[in-house]
Order: structure tokens, then sequence, then C-alpha cells
């Protein structure tokens, strides 16, 4: 068989002090290509993206993190991509894990991974601050039980998906904002893909994230209303936000 595309998009905002260790820890031999997308940042993230070679794709004006990923997917499909890995540019995941991340669908096993800090076991350890702990707890188990998975959490920044998964999922009508991560989720979960998770450390400092509590909060209601129209669709078939296409 021949071998997978391999892709790795990065969603950056402002992402200036990371993206060169983010960039430098990526398995180079392993992936194919990389993409940036540039949310409009203030800083140098762009010039620092073409000085290291990558594909950058800018944003006029600042659309959000899920608009991002929009862009990062359409990208990653017209280049050809087999498998599709987001990895943040704020250095927050290990990239040299790529290859765990990736080796369950290249085996066929399944069409998305999930990094998983709480697999991992170190996520207090790693810094992630007490109430974005247990908000990812009560959330996941929520989460599980709503969408009748066994996962260990849903919000994590450090996922692949394969190809066939970005071509059927409708993630284009998705929230242009955080909650997008969890719409994916929910498609994917609809069209019955499945999900692997694979353990990866956790790492909180100052540069690698930009949301605080009352973000948290918000992230947190819009996932649990998310949830809901998924509920109510599975009883009525309507479709709140686009479930499928
Ligand atoms: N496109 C876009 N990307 C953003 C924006 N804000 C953050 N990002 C990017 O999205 C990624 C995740 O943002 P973070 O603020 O680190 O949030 P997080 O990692 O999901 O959550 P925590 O680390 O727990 O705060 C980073 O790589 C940022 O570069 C934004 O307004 N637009
Ligand atoms: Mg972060």
């Amino acid at each position: 068989m021949a071998k997978k595309k391999i892709i790795v998009v990065m969603p950056a905002y402002n992402a200036e002090k990371t993206l060169p260790k983010t960039y430098n820890d990526i398995p180079k031999g392993f992936v194919d290509e990389i993409i940036l997308v540039d949310d409009a940042s203030k800083d140098r993230t762009v010039e620092i993206g073409k000085e290291l070679g990558l594909k950058v794709v800018v944003h006029k004006q600042n659309l959000g993190y899920g608009a991002n990923q929009k862009t990062c997917y359409k990208e990653a499909i017209t280049e050809g991509a087999d498998i599709v890995v987001m990895l943040h540019p704020d250095y927050q995941y290990d990239p040299t894990l790529l290859p765990h991340i990736v080796k369950p669908i290249e085996d066929g096993k399944c069409d998305c991974v999930l990094g998983s800090r709480i697999l991992a076991k170190d996520a207090i350890k790693g810094g992630m601050p007490w109430y974005k702990y247990f908000g990812n707890r009560t959330l996941t188990i929520i989460e599980n039980l709503v969408l009748g998975q066994k996962l260990s959490e849903y919000h994590t920044g450090y996922r692949a998906y394969s190809r066939e998964l970005l071509e059927k999922v409708p993630f284009e009508s998705n929230s242009n904002n955080f909650v997008f991560d969890t719409e994916i989720i929910i498609q994917l979960v609809a069209q019955k893909f499945s999900i692997k998770e694979s353990p990866v450390p956790t790492r909180y400092f100052k540069e690698a994230s930009s949301i605080d509590f009352s973000r948290s909060v918000e992230y947190g209601t819009a996932i649990l209303l998310r949830l809901t129209y998924y509920v109510i669709w599975k009883a009525s078939g309507i479709q709140i936000f686009r479930i499928r296409p």
C-alpha cells in the first residue's frame, strides 16, 4: 500500500515565541508538509513561518480559532493529505509524539485520534489550572454519556483526522470560535467515525494559554449547548447546528 500523505496544520495567532520550538521538534522525515494558518497575528508569526520554510496562509483579519481550523483543513485537503494532524504552534503539545498520534489512522483502525492529557495522568503536575482540570473532567463525563463514547477527554488541541472524515463532516458550518473542537467531535460521532486516544503530556506556561477563567466558563457553556442540540437532533432530527450533511 502507498505511504499515506501526512500534513501537519498549525492554527496560529501571535505564536512568534513558540513557533520555532514547535517546528524544531516536528519529526521532519515523518511529515510530508506543514501548513501554518495565521489569523492576523500582531507579531512576527508570518515572517517566522516563512523563514522556517512552512506553507503560510494568512487571514486578512482575525476570524477566530475555529475559522482558522477551517482554513487549515481545506488547505490540507487541497494539498492531497491522507491524514491531517492539528498541532498548536504554542508548544503546548509535544510534536515528537506525532508518529503515535498518526499510527492508528495509518493502520486503518480509526478516523480520528485525540492526544489525551488525562491518559498521561500528569495534567495537574503539568500545570493545568485546577478549575480547567475540574471542568475538563466534569464535561467529559457528560460528553461520554450524551455521545455514547468512553473517552478520557474531549478538550485537547492535539488531534489527527483522516481525509475521509474531513471530506464527510460538515465542519465548514461550525463555529469560528473554540467550540469548533467539540462540534467536529459531535459531527464525527453522528457519522459513526471511530475515535482512538493516545497519551500526551500536559504543558502549561504563559504563552501556551490565552483562555482565562471567564472564557473557560463561556467555553463550557457553549459545549453544553452543543450537546443539547445533539440530543434534540437525536430525538427529532432537527439540526440546530449542522450535524450531518
Ligand atoms: N485563529 C486563532 N487562533 C487562536 C486565537 N487564539 C488562540 N489561537 C490559537 O489557538 C491555539 C490554542 O489557543 P490557547 O489560547 O492556547 O487555548 P487552548 O490551548 O485551547 O487552551 P488552554 O491552553 O487551556 O488555555 C493556539 O495555538 C493559538 O495560537 C484566535 O483568536 N484566533
Ligand atoms: Mg494552548
